[in-house]
């Protein structure tokens, strides 16, 4: 899950004098950095080391990621004449994507690889706010009070997040994640009216070549339904809807991926125990799963919790 690697001592000493953003534009950092957490764990698949704001940045936009704040804009995004900053996204803008992922399914094996990127909306709150934001208030001012304006900005969006998406496919990525952290902010008719059509247009960019889509929200409940019509072939579940009542929300033709509440792996190790094992069990109504944590892995977590955890899910699952 996103940012695992904060929690490991081997990652923060590899990222020592090392910014963020420039981390995620060396193959050799990314390449180490993605496969850390798959040889401590032993999970079932591995997370390309990048961000979501990495295909803003490669497009020139003067951003950065502030250690302890996360995306922060210089210039945030608002007007008409802002539109014109973001530019269409050419694969030799992360030509470094390509090279790493290259390097990356060598050193992998078997092991799938999953790409991703930021959904339009959530992007747009990063652009729009000019940095992380509780109510997203800017943002929904632009949705409520210019709906073209919004419109324009996140098939804007959605083309870059397509483009960095099938360079990813292209180079060997093996499943895509489009990450709607922040979706959950939005009633259901605002997300199918403002959002729903941008989403959607990045699953079909991307939907002949026939990999996995996966769609990831947190507080999306109510959106669960919607997230699916957009196009996923899984969708992405937090720890507060029980995977099984997930099921009846997304439909039986979608899996689903979730749900351990992240602040469950600082309980001892019983517990962390029974609560994976009612996510197994809520998971059997769902015709497909993937287990993860509902949101990224906390900084402080534990590694040997989580690496106990990923036993427990392996031994559960194939004693069954
Ligand atoms: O495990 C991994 O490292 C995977 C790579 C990964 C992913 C999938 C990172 C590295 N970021 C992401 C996605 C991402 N980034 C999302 C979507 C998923 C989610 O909800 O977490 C979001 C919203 C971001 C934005 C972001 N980047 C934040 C959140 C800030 C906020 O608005 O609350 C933060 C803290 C970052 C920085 C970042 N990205 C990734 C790492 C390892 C870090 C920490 C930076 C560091 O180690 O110095």
């Amino acid at each position: 899950m996103r940012q695992a690697g904060r929690s490991l001592p081997e990652y923060r000493k590899v990222r020592e004098g090392t910014a963020m953003l420039e981390s995620c534009m060396r193959p050799d950092l990314v390449t180490e950095i993605t496969l850390q957490p798959v040889r401590r764990h032993g999970v079932d698949a591995a997370i390309y080391f990048s961000d979501i704001v990495v295909p803003l940045k490669a497009i020139g936009l003067d951003l950065d990621i502030k250690p302890g704040v996360g995306p922060v804009v210089a210039e945030p995004i608002r007007t008409r004449a802002d539109l014109d900053r973001l530019r269409p996204l050419e694969p030799d803008d992360v030509s470094y994507v390509t090279e790493a992922i290259g390097m990356l399914t060598g050193e992998l094996g078997g092991t799938p690889l999953i790409g991703f990127a930021g959904a339009p909306f959530t992007l747009a709150s990063y652009l729009v706010e000019g940095g992380p934001s509780r109510n997203h208030e800017r943002t929904k001012a632009l949705m409520y009070g210019d709906p073209q304006l919004w419109a324009d900005l996140l098939d804007r969006l959605a083309d870059i997040t397509a483009a960095f998406l099938r360079v990813q496919i292209e180079a060997g990525a093996s499943a895509v994640q489009l990450f709607d952290s922040w979706v959950g902010a939005l009633a259901p008719e605002d997300y199918r009216r403002s959002v729903m059509p941008a989403s959607a247009k990045v699953f079909d960019a991307v939907a002949s070549y026939g990999v996995p889509r996966i769609h990831f929200g947190v507080g999306t409940g109510e959106l669960l339904g919607l997230m699916g019509e957009a196009g996923a072939d899984v969708v992405g579940v937090d720890w507060r809807v029980p995977l099984a009542e997930a099921t009846r929300r997304v439909g039986a033709d979608k899996a689903l991926q979730g749900n351990l509440d992240p602040a469950v792996l600082f309980a001892p190790e019983q517990a962390v125990r029974a609560k994976a094992r009612e996510v197994l069990d809520s998971a059997k109504a769902a015709p497909g799963h993937v287990f993860n944590l509902g949101h990224g892995v906390l900084p402080n977590t534990e590694p040997d919790a989580l690496t106990r955890l990923v036993e427990f899910v392996h031994q559960t699952t194939e004693a069954r």
